[in-house]
């Protein structure tokens, strides 16, 4: 068996102290020296990592090491009575270039890089490859490129010494033919730092605005968490090929290109929105996860749920508040509700694993976020301020556990979180249901929760939720403002005496990461979407009345009625109301929430009827704002030259909101339009996507003709073409762009481009009855887990809502399970489907 448990953490008996490295590259034969300065620190054999790689030698203090005294496997090289303290050499011989899982180092267009977190580190060299063991580190690069680069101050070219000591997974290379984009910055303490963003020749004009988000996250750290930088040099590099979206390597942050270049042509506004956060995400974790790390990869979260909780807070303060908490929970839910009711259900800290890279999940990074939320609106600004000034004070330089965490804050504050902690360790969504009375003058809201069982998991104990709530009256005004009712046991109550009854707005700014169960009226959600001083619950109700509406169409085949489309009109016309806001309220839910939610109101879903029912209630907003279509559409209009700014952001996006729904009543003439008048990608693909809705045979080819010499554009025009196509030509559409010669499927932003456009973005397309989507997927994660398992475990996750359907999609679903699993196939892509076969 090869799970790893959380309870069998152990120290190790030897550690390792300081690495020298030295590294000659060639695609097929780089030659890494090791020096591992070892020190004792308990009884038993000292047992290092390596895989791939072949030995070349093996010294303990400058000496050959007789084959008695070491046992070498594929997996590990085993020191048999190593003394107290002493140096090991190591030489290992590594090929690069046909490295296409993308771990440890390869080749990504002829530059070199590498990935080490969660364990890649072990293919480059035998190490301790693990978070405990932390080392100061010396490296020298010998390559006959330009730009020789890795983690600390360059001492001399291509020679780096990193002062601060790290784990195996922070550590990086980087060589090639680059360029960079320069600026400078002085941190609070007086430090210069010199910033650059490492691109292919070519595209430097596309740095601009990563480097002003670097800038940006680092001063916000500074400002709101007192958090400095500490080199003289912070390099970003972008590279092609990446399995995810960037690394945090110390004083190295590799990213995929796609979170890193931008320019107004290239890249849409959800780009520019991304690549802020990204890179603020990576750059926080210099103190959330490299200065304090984790002691064990069960701890994930301890860096992972804390960095997205810093980088949504630097978003929602660059950004619009409510704007950026509603597209937040948007993504929860899409996401980490759907993994939470499945069989890849597990704890925000999971107890154990077969292989860590399946746990960088939604659970582990949003949920995660969402428990550090929680956990501020428990002990308040201040008590989390202290608590987090304890942290970075008591923990600096150690690899601690969500224990160590949680004790700060009890310090700081004096509070008994031992039941809040069940966040950490008991998976599954809570529901919470909210029973309202209003007697003799006396309204009361009765709570109760109930923690769902998952995997491995029965019989929960409930949890301290904090259910933050608000009173209006009928008229829409203010009763009571917003309090945090501390629900922590399975029951709670809420008693107010009023002489009226109120309209109740309940887990404003969600929260808590839950499941409400609150069977309000349609007229009170009016009410609230109309006046609730809670954006985000404005939002809520407005998506509580879409969602009734759609469900009612697909179940029991009623059309939307008419006071759902006069609000949704008036909103759409509300001029007080930020466009962005406006435009999160217009789009309705996605097929794969409403899936979701059929699926637990008992009703078998099907994937045909919901994308027809979403069509049909699109269609009727549409007609419901004809008339002032083109005039909404004038008012967004931006004026100048493109500036990711939110605000013109916002009106784009409600801009593209009123494109689509004019081209459902005039078949993509206002698209055809607006893509011949588009100076930026935003508008651009927006008239795009349209014009493939709207079926028009020339869209593609033109935007083919213009853009096929840039990757990430092209990474557009494949996705696009998939997600926007009739559900029952996906799956050839997709089918047709694999046989193109320009589909790489080695290069994961087009593999995802076509394989998860298909899966994520088109599940009636994905869900066809004939099964072919799922053929189709199946096929590909075989041929992927060849290359790149990590690649191929991950996309398999599309298969986890199998349950959900009728039981013909299930068989062909299950048959396709089957099939996967007789393959011989990486430990990646077994144990993922092995979770959901159950
Ligand atoms: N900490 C980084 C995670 C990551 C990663 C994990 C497994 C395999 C490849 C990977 N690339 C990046 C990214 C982050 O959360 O900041
Ligand atoms: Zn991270």
């Amino acid at each position: 068996d090869e799970t790893v448990y959380l309870k069998d953490y152990a120290p190790v008996p030897v550690t390792v102290t300081h690495v020298d490295l030295h590294v000659r590259l060639d695609p097929r034969a780089t030659e890494v020296s090791a020096r591992l300065t070892c020190k004792r620190q308990g009884p038993g054999e000292m047992v290092l990592n390596g895989e791939q790689l072949e030995m070349v030698a093996l010294r303990l203090d400058g000496k050959d090491l007789p084959a008695d005294r070491y046992t070498l496997t594929d997996k590990t090289l085993t020191l048999h009575d190593a003394p107290d303290a002493f140096l090991l050499e190591t030489v290992a011989r590594i090929s690069p270039e046909t490295n296409k899982a993308l771990e440890g180092l390869y080749m990504s267009n002829g530059m070199y890089c590498t990935q080490c977190e969660a364990e890649g580190f072990r293919r480059i060299t035998w190490m301790l490859d693990r978070p405990d063991v932390m080392a100061t580190y010396d490296v020298e690069i010998e390559a006959d490129l330009p730009v020789l680069l890795s983690n600390g101050d360059e001492v001399a070219p291509g020679k780096w010494h990193d002062p601060w000591p790290k784990p195996t997974y922070l550590f990086a290379l980087v060589a090639g033919n680059l360029v960079a984009a320069s600026d400078r910055f002085t941190t609070m303490e007086g430090r210069e730092v010199a910033l650059n963003v490492w691109v292919r020749p070519g595209d430097e004009g596309r740095t601009g605005y990563a480097l002003d988000a670097l800038k940006r996250s680092m001063a916000w750290d500074e400002q709101v968490y007192g958090r400095a930088y500490d080199l003289s040099v912070f390099n970003i590099v972008a590279v092609d090929d990446f399995n995810m979206g960037a690394m945090e390597n110390k004083g190295l942050n590799v990213f995929n290109s796609k979170y890193v270049l931008a320019s107004p042509e290239t890249a849409t506004d959800t780009d520019y929105a991304l690549i802020e956060g990204i890179v603020a995400h990576e750059y926080f974790h210099n103190w959330t996860g490299n200065r304090i790390t984790c002691r064990d990869w069960f701890q994930l979260c301890l860096k992972e749920g804390l960095t997205v909780f810093r980088d949504q807070q630097f978003s929602a303060d660059m950004r619009s508040a409510a704007v950026q908490r509603i597209g937040d929970v948007l993504q929860l839910r899409a996401r980490q509700f759907r993994e939470d009711a499945g069989p890849l259900a597990h704890p925000v800290r999971p107890e154990s694993f077969v292989e860590i890279n399946n746990f960088y999940t939604a659970t582990v990074y949003e949920k995660g976020a969402e428990v550090i939320g929680m956990l501020r609106r428990l002990v308040g600004p201040d008590g989390y301020q202290a608590g987090c000034d304890l942290y970075f004070e008591r923990h600096d330089g150690q690899a601690c556990t969500i224990e160590d965490w949680l004790k700060c804050f009890e310090d700081a504050t004096g509070r008994d979180l031992s039941q809040f902690a069940l966040w950490y360790s008991q998976a599954g969504t809570p529901r919470v249901t909210v029973e309202e009375s209003w007697e003799d003058g006396v309204w009361r809201a009765t709570l109760r929760q109930v923690v769902p069982d998952t995997p491995g998991q029965t019989d929960k104990i409930p949890m301290t939720i904090p259910v933050a709530w608000g009173l209006l009256d009928a008229d829409g005004a203010e009763l009571r403002p917003t309090e945090v009712f501390e629900l922590s046991e399975a029951e709670g109550v809420i008693e107010v005496e009023t002489a009226s009854r109120p309209v109740l707005s309940v887990l404003r700014g969600f929260s808590a990461p839950v499941i409400l169960e609150h069977d309000q009226s349609d007229a009170d959600r009016l009410v609230l979407l109309a006046h609730d001083t809670d954006p985000f619950n404005r939002w809520e109700a407005g998506r509580a009345l879409a969602k009734a509406r759609l469900v009612a169409m697909v179940a029991e085949g009623t059309a939307p009625d008419a006071p759902w489309l006069e609000a949704i009109a008036k909103l759409a016309r509300d001029e007080t109301a930020d466009p962005a806001f406006r435009a999160l309220a217009l789009a309705l839910p996605s097929e794969d929430d409403l899936a979701q939610t059929l699926h637990v109101g008992g009703i078998v879903p099907d994937p045909d009827a919901i994308h027809a029912a979403r069509e049909a209630a699109g269609l009727a907003i549409a007609q419901a704002l004809a008339s002032d279509l083109g005039e909404l559409r004038r008012a967004m209009r931006v004026t100048g030259p493109y500036d990711a700014n939110a605000e013109d952001a916002g009106k784009r996006a409600l801009d593209a909101v009123l494109l689509r729904l004019a081209t459902r009543l005039d078949g993509g003439d206002a698209a055809r339009a607006a893509y011949g008048a588009a100076d930026n990608m935003t508008d651009r693909m927006a008239a795009f996507t349209c014009l493939l809705e709207a079926g028009d045979p020339s869209v593609a080819k033109a935007f083919e003709e213009d853009w096929k010499h840039d990757r990430l554009v092209m990474d557009k025009w494949f996705a696009a073409q998939v997600m926007h196509s009739a559900p029952d030509r996906a799956v050839g559409i997709a089918t047709g762009l694999t046989r193109r010669d320009d589909f790489d499927a080695a290069n994961p932003n087009r593999f995802r481009s076509v394989i998860g456009a298909l899966t994520a973005g088109n599940p009636a397309g994905f869900h066809q009855k004939d099964g072919s989507g799922y053929r189709f997927l199946a096929d590909w994660l075989l041929k992927m887990d060849a290359m790149n398992p990590q690649m191929a475990a991950r996309m398999s996750t599309a298969f986890d809502t199998w349950r959900r359907y009728d039981a013909d999609r299930q068989d062909l679903i299950r048959a396709q399970l089957d099939r996967i699993a007789g393959e011989s196939i990486s430990r990646d892509l077994a144990e993922m489907v092995g979770r959901m076969r159950g």
